[in-house]
């Protein structure tokens, strides 16, 4: 199904927000105003803002780690102050200033990162079980391709296949797991020829271009609300950093060869989907640069307002309602 200019407009509006929103966290982290890691997400948003900005709200959505899901936040209409205030510390914080990056937004039904890469296939069964059982709601699990040679990738798959569950297992494939590269990891490029080992529909996409992003999800997302069971998305991407700032740039233990990463520049989301809707006249200049000037607007309102949220303190107690033992 073809977009329409309103929904390209919407897209593209989300992927400079989102990348405004990566480019804060950077020179924060740079600053020393963030607490923890970041892992950026430079060049590669638009594969989250393309699988979440269309989205049911029942829809349960669980990000992937990269930019700290900022593209899921941007597409699913996340209070970013409350997620800045979580990444530093502050009572705002959207979990209280306890998490980090492994922040979650149960309000809009979003359910972040753990510190186990594949932490989430297990639960993903649970919340597509409970989906279908309700209906008129499915799941979208984002993932790297690190994280299928998880045992627990292939037992999600094959229940989820199994069972028809309405899942759309969503993998940003940027060829890399911290040092090692796709062919350290696994025997073909594509990950999702995994998913088609368990009979599942499995389609690789660009995911530099968002609009495709977009398209490939609202599709899957019908197929599953129609109870024709999960879909696998791979969307191609890349990585032009190193994994988290300040761990060196490596691929195996050799650095990563600079006219390649020169090479990936020219794959950026931004300027693929600026030059696609200027083509497209979905946009004018003046209206991108009332989307820049918004953005920008809106980075400085979300930093105010995590700056102002005093620091966390909780108590003994307000810890410990926070931790669950089975
Ligand atoms: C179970 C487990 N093993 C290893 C790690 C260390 N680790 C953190 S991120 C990462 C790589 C993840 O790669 P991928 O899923 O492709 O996402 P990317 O960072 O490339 O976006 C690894 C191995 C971990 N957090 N959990
Ligand atoms: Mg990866």
């Amino acid at each position: 199904m073809a977009l329409g200019k309103e929904q390209m407009a919407l897209l593209y509006r989300n992927l400079i927000r989102a990348d405004h929103f990566d480019k804060m966290m950077m020179n924060r982290i740079m600053q020393g105003k963030l607490i923890g890691f970041y892992h950026p997400g430079d060049g590669a948003m638009a594969a989250g803002v393309g699988a979440s900005t269309f989205l049911g709200d029942n829809d349960i959505l669980n990000p992937h780690h990269r930019a700290h899901g900022l593209g899921y936040a941007a597409g699913r209409g996340i209070d970013v102050g409350r997620y800045l205030a979580e990444h530093t510390g502050k009572v705002d914080g959207c979990c209280g200033g306890r998490s980090s990056f492994h922040w979650s937004f149960p309000e809009k039904k979003l359910y972040g990162a753990s510190g186990f890469i594949g932490w989430h296939f297990c639960p993903v069964v649970g919340w597509g079980w409970a989906s279908k059982r309700k209906g008129n709601q499915m799941v979208l699990m984002a993932s790297g391709d690190g994280s299928y040679g998880q045992g627990g990738a292939h037992e999600a798959m094959l229940f989820a296949m199994n069972w028809k569950l309405p899942i759309v297992f969503f993998c940003e494939n940027n060829g890399m797991a911290i040092h090692s590269t796709i062919s350290d990891m696994h025997p073909m490029p594509d990950i999702s020829s995994l998913a088609q080992g368990y009979g599942m529909p499995a389609v690789v996409i660009d995911g530099q271009d968002v609009f495709a992003v977009a398209e490939t999800v609202i599709a899957a997302r019908e197929h599953a609300l129609a109870g024709k069971g999960p879909t696998f998305v791979e969307a191609k991407t890349l990585r032009l950093r190193e994994h988290d700032v300040g761990t060196p740039d490596l691929a195996r233990a050799e650095p990563r060869d600079a006219q390649y990463l020169e090479e990936l520049k020219k794959r950026d989301p931004v300027v693929l989907a600026t030059t696609r809707v200027l083509a497209e006249k979905v946009l004018t200049q003046k209206q991108i640069d009332e989307i820049y000037k918004e953005a920008k607007e809106e980075v400085a309102a979300i930093e105010k307002f995590a700056d102002d949220s005093p620091i966390a303190q909780p108590s003994i107690e307000e810890l410990l309602a926070g931790v669950y033992v089975a």
